[in-house]
């Protein structure tokens, strides 16, 4: 690990096109925080920024749709966004967001260095243009049907049912989602920045550099590098966003994707004029939280652009998140199945902790997960007020019975083993907490603090100290001795739990200083694992419950509320007939089965694949046929690489003639599948079976 002198938190900027629902703070919001009030815990040097991304083609769909303009739009979702994370106790050092002067400035600046520079490649093509709107198409306003799962509502960049993302030609019936009319093309001028180029260096940078990230976003970043990086349009033709600065681009905006990961730079430069240690040092660890949908532009796109202007430091880690479904079924804001948590702050008044407790312990962290409301009063009941809260609330009630309201004495001379376990207990907890935080595991971090404090359940279950006799006598008897010893110890424990969920549950660890008298202080992190943090003698306030109970009948209203709230999709506002997913009909004549029995097909194993020398499509394979082995070549050049094939199950056709391809002879052809956007796919068997199989 390096060693880096201050840190710099980056949550992704949420668009301001509607309020947060759960699974944004459980994607990216608080893990972050969580990670930040562990790092000033640590007294480390550390800001979080983040704020609101107020370009783009969301905020003008969101404006077209609610009849009111883009500035109002934002102007309304910026202030509710940020008080919904306010709430929360998400704490940034800054919410900014990107309509302010000094990021237009900052966005501005960045893309005219780059244009300096001679980065970027202007290119005239031809866009999707409405005719009856009268203005360019961005790839969001086109929607039709998604060549991979067939929902009929998929949009011109990404279709939100199955995550794949797309280009608006990959669409099946486009049309305009502002006037229904089917696009036409046009031509426009855009500035498009050369990532092939820095394909290498990222190769490099990632995946030889940073194989300590997420398998999640490893293997993302892996996928788009192998595939190849294009050349990407960093402007648009729009009216709302940054204007493009240069003097022949009237009616063109920067790409809401340029601008936005700028505005993270922006919000440093408004939150302090030490602005570029955290930017430009190289012992500034910086770290993106994001959800999956965002890898790309974090991990790819942004750290290019960044290399490019150069003097900017990289991302050290992108822990991204999977997504969190709600009741088994994905978040669709449009079908409003969400928790939204401007709602949840109303429903359940001072239960904040509640929320992030469960969204922690439950977090998408290496693959999607499901929120329900059982759970959530599951988790609640079962474990914060039966466990976490129940052995505080025990602990104190106990002192002020059997010790007079303060803190007894530690009689060493009289520690037995579940004394001595319990405080072993507590100085390896720190340390455990500590490594899952700092590697970006924070639900086996939660766990660990819920853990601690069952063992100190089970430790008082152990003591019994209500059944010994307290005596105020002295000498103190054994009896005493005993009471005090355990009280003691699980006082301790207290103020320990109290810095160790810190991070998770502010508001609660707050609480417990209160009832402990102590101040916040003796929340820094390097206190945690002690035992000498509540002094002997001194007055604790009596107990009050951590947490309530969450009743069945609250959990039915919510669940109500969701499915009540629920728009079923044919209410909205569709611009686009639905259509089932179009299967290519078949195309060729009907042939009898005795046609068909001609064809020897077996299954065979790829054992070797080499380029052909001047022919860019072919690649020559050896095939292991069982009986024997086979040279066949092959067209799947552009879509394979050699090394990716070896070792494939492959479907042959085995008795085609022989074929002579630039001097090499074919002995048979394998069998690939074209999807709708002319990837191929090998045929093969459902599991590895014997080579030589026929195919009936
Ligand atoms: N606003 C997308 C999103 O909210 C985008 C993130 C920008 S981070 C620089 O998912
Ligand atoms: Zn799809």
């Amino acid at each position: 690990m390096r060693d880096y002198k201050r840190i710099l938190v980056t949550a992704a900027l949420p668009y301001a096109n509607g309020p947060v629902h759960i699974g944004h703070l459980a994607g990216c919001y608080l893990p972050a925080d969580i990670y930040v009030r562990y790092q000033r815990a640590q007294e480390r040097d550390i800001k979080f920024v983040c704020g609101s991304d107020e370009h783009g083609v969301p905020i003008t769909i969101r404006a077209m749709k609610e009849g009111i303009t883009p500035q109002q739009v934002v102007d309304k979702y910026h202030a509710l966004i940020k008080e919904s994370f306010a709430q929360m106790n998400i704490s940034f050092d800054i919410y900014s967001r990107t309509s302010n002067k000094i990021h237009h400035e900052t966005a501005s600046d960045f893309f005219k260095k780059l244009y300096n520079d001679g980065l970027f490649e202007e290119k005239e093509t031809e866009q999707f243009y409405d005719e009856q709107a009268k203005t360019f198409l961005a790839d969001r306003y086109i929607v039709g049907t998604c060549p991979v799962c067939g929902n009929p509502r998929a949009y011109g960049d990404q279709c939100e049912n199955c995550g794949s993302s797309l280009s608006p030609e990959m669409l099946i019936n486009p049309r305009s989602a502002l006037s229904d009319a089917v696009p036409v093309k046009k031509k426009t001028k855009h500035w498009y920045f050369p990532l092939q180029d820095y394909e290498n260096w990222l190769k490099e940078w990632i995946l030889e550099g940073h194989k300590e990230w997420k398998n999640n976003v490893y293997g993302q970043c892996k996928s788009w590098l192998d595939n190849g990086l294009q050349p990407r349009a960093m402007t648009r033709d729009s009216n709302w966003g940054i204007k493009v600065p240069l003097p022949d681009a009237e009616g063109k905006v920067l790409y809401v994707w340029f601008d936005a990961p700028i505005g993270y730079i922006s919000a440093t430069k408004e939150l302090t004029n030490d602005w570029a240690d955290y930017w430009c040092k190289e012992d500034t660890k910086l770290v993106h939280f994001i959800g999956k949908d965002n890898i790309v532009f974090h991990c790819i796109i942004f750290p290019a652009m960044l290399k490019a202007h150069k003097n900017f430091v990289l991302p050290d880690n992108v822990p991204a998140n999977e997504f969190l479904n709600i009741e088994g079924e994905k978040v669709s804001t449009s079908r409003n199945w969400a928790v939204w948590v401007n709602e949840y702050l109303q429903d359940f008044p001072g239960c904040e902790d509640v929320l992030r407790y469960v969204l922690c312990s439950n977090a998408p962290e290496t693959k999607d997960n499901d929120f329900t409301w059982k759970d959530f009063q599951e988790k609640n009941n079962s474990e914060l007020v039966s466990i976490f809260g129940n052995f505080v609330n025990r602990t104190l009630v106990m002192m002020h019975k059997l010790c007079a309201g303060k803190v007894p004495p530690l009689h060493t001379d009289v520690l037995d083993e579940d004394d001595k376990f319990i405080i072993d207990q507590i100085e390896s907890a720190k340390k455990k907490v500590e490594d899952n935080i700092e590697n970006y595991k924070f639900r086996d971090a939660l766990f660990e603090v819920i853990d601690l404090s069952r063992k100190g359940n089970q430790y008082l279950q152990k003591k019994e100290p209500w059944k010994k006799v307290p005596s105020t006598q002295l000498p103190v008897t054994g009896d005493q001795k005993s009471i005090d010893n355990c009280l003691h110890l699980c006082l301790q424990l207290t103020a320990n739990l109290a810095i160790l969920i810190n991070p998770f549950l502010p508001g609660t660890a707050k609480k417990m200083l209160h009832l402990m008298k102590v101040v916040d202080k003796m929340l820094e992190w390097k206190n945690a694992g002690k035992i000498k943090l509540l002094s002997v003698g001194y007055s604790l306030r009596a107990p009050e419950l951590l947490f309530r109970k969450i009743e069945n009948e609250e959990i039915t209203a919510q669940v109500e509320k969701l499915k009540n709230g629920l728009v079923a999709s044919s209410q909205l506002p569709e611009t686009v007939n639905p259509e089932p997913a179009t299967i290519q009909p078949p195309n060729k004549s009907t042939i009898q089965y005795d046609d068909f029995a001609k064809l020897d097909l077996k299954v065979g194993t790829i054992l070797s694949a080499a380029k052909i020398e001047k022919a860019d499509k072919l690649l020559k394979l050896e095939i292991d046929l069982g009986f024997e082995k086979r040279i066949i070549v092959s067209g799947i050049a552009l879509h394979f690489k050699p090394e990716e094939i070896i070792g494939k199950q492959v479907a042959v056709v085995a008795n085609l003639a022989p074929r002579k391809m630039r001097g090499i002879e074919s002995n048979g052809m394998i069998l690939m599948a074209e999807d709708s956007n002319g990837k191929l796919h090998f045929v093969n068997p459902d599991s590895l079976i014997e080579n030589g199989s026929s195919i009936t």
